[in-house]
């Protein structure tokens, strides 16, 4: 037995008030929308290793996580996103097969990219916690 939805959790890295944004390959409904970067907690993994561990996957990167990011942000049918902000602690973000493009946001142009529907109201709230 699972309980509860189906977890997914992102990262909203920082860098000196640049956030990361990450443009996903795929499913065809999502292509070319841009995400937080993340995925899905693997049965009986901490929601934390599993952003760590996407992190890694994803973008080659080691992280930090700092602050969580609101709460349960819906992913519609059935699923929630957990959002926290993070650093980069080891590597630089390279784009594996999951995305396309990733691309340092500066200060003032966060909304310069077409974020995905769920990602757009946590962009938001990143930035009133943490934005420039
Ligand atoms: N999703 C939406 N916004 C995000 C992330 C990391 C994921 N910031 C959605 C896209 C997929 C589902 O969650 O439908 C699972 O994500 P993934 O494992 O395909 O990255
Ligand atoms: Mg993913």
């Amino acid at each position: 037995m699972s309980g509860g939805p189906l977890v997914v959790v992102g990262a909203a890295l920082l860098d000196g008030g640049r956030l990361l944004a990450a443009r996903r390959t795929g499913p065809p409904a999502l292509a070319g929308g841009w995400e937080l970067p993340g995925g899905k907690v693997d049965p009986g993994e901490g929601e934390r290793a599993a952003l760590v561990r996407e992190c890694r996957e994803e973008l080659g990167v080691e992280v930090e996580l700092l602050q969580r990011v609101g709460g349960d942000w819906p992913l519609p049918p059935s699923a929630v996103l957990r959002v926290w902000t993070a650093r980069v602690v080891a590597g630089v973000p390279a784009a594996g097969p999951d995305h396309s493009e990733l691309r340092w946001l500066d200060p003032g142009d966060w909304y310069g990219v077409a974020w995905l529907d769920a990602d757009l109201p946590v962009v938001r709230a990143v930035q009133a916690l943490a934005g420039p």
